[in-house]
């Protein structure tokens, strides 16, 4: 059952277990006010509730422009705050959670549109993607987490080159520093981004939940508490019931096969 939502900015429809999220503010360029950010928030709450992935993406020319300055102009500091703790929360509830998350790019992946996209597991983005971060020209600071997310993606040198110097960089060096993971033709992102998570979908819950919520963390302990955690999830996760349904349906020759991607 196909069951499509539209809300003021956001569209929502089931595509079999995977969630399909648009970004729908076109006139503005997808650029993100308090509403929209808590229309995505509940967005993200339905998805984690109903779907098995999800797919993000803009409606539009663009995917985001970042964040509305026009409601920022009118902001106090401490409202500023609390603005940027919301978007920390909504995105952190896309992060760390139980079903991996897929971003679909085009256009202007711009400012707190590429924070929103760094939070989630996998980029694609087509070749008519672009992403900067022009916080410094218009006299502020990343606030949905790109200090941390984008950051780690891409390498601080290179975020602080964009924030300094206002640089653009296209879909191809993007994926050159890691800010996506596939670069698609003009107009097959989504599909792209679909087809990707409809795969995902089809692991084992557990696997999924452990790799987007143990990778991140991980990678941020030292070695020897890396490899010592590992050990644990691994033995976890490889005596589940539907690991042993999954192993022995390989050994039973009822699974697919490791593709070669050089075979034809
Ligand atoms: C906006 C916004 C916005 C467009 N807030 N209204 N983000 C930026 O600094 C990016 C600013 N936007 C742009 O550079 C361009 O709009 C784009 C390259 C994204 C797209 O260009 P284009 O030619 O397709 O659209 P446009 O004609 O510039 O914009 C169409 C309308 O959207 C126009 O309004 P209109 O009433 O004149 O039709 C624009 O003013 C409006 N618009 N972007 C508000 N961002 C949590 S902290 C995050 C910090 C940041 O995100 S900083 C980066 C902010």
């Amino acid at each position: 059952m196909t069951d499509t939502t539209t809300t003021t900015f956001v569209t929502y429809e089931m595509r079999g277990d995977v969630a399909l999220i648009g970004l729908n503010r076109p006139e503005k360029r997808n650029a993100i006010s308090d509403r929209f950010v808590e229309e995505i928030g509940r967005a993200v709450e339905r998805a984690r509730a109903e779907a098995k992935a999800a797919v993000l993406f803009g409606h539009g020319k663009h995917f985001c422009a970042g964040l509305d300055l026009a409601e920022h102009v009118r902001k106090t500091p401490i409202e500023g705050v609390h603005g940027s703790r919301r978007w920390h929360e909504i995105f952190g509830r896309i992060e760390f959670g139980p079903i991996p998350w897929f971003s679909a790019l085009h256009g202007a992946v711009v400012g707190g549109g590429l924070e929103l996209a760094s939070s989630v597991q996998v980029r694609v983005a087509d070749e008519t993607a672009f992403f900067a971060l022009p916080e410094g020209q218009r006299g502020i600071f990343v606030g949905g987490g790109g200090s941390v997310r984008s950051a780690r993606l891409m390498g601080v040198a290179r975020m602080t080159d964009m924030m300094l110097t206002g640089r653009s960089v296209d879909a191809r060096q993007a994926e050159v520093w890691n800010l996506v993971q596939y670069v698609v033709p003009a107009g097959q992102a989504v599909e792209k981004a679909l087809e990707l998570a409809a795969r995902a979908a089809t692991n084992a819950e557990l696997s999924n939940y452990s790799v987007i919520n143990a990778l991140p963390r991980i990678s941020e302990m030292s070695r020897s508490d890396g490899l010592f955690v590992e050990s644990f999830i691994s033995s976890f996760t490889a005596t589940s019931p539907e690991a042993e349904a999954r192993l022995t349906a390989f050994l039973e020759k009822r699974a697919p096969k490791v593709v070669d991607p050089g075979a034809r």
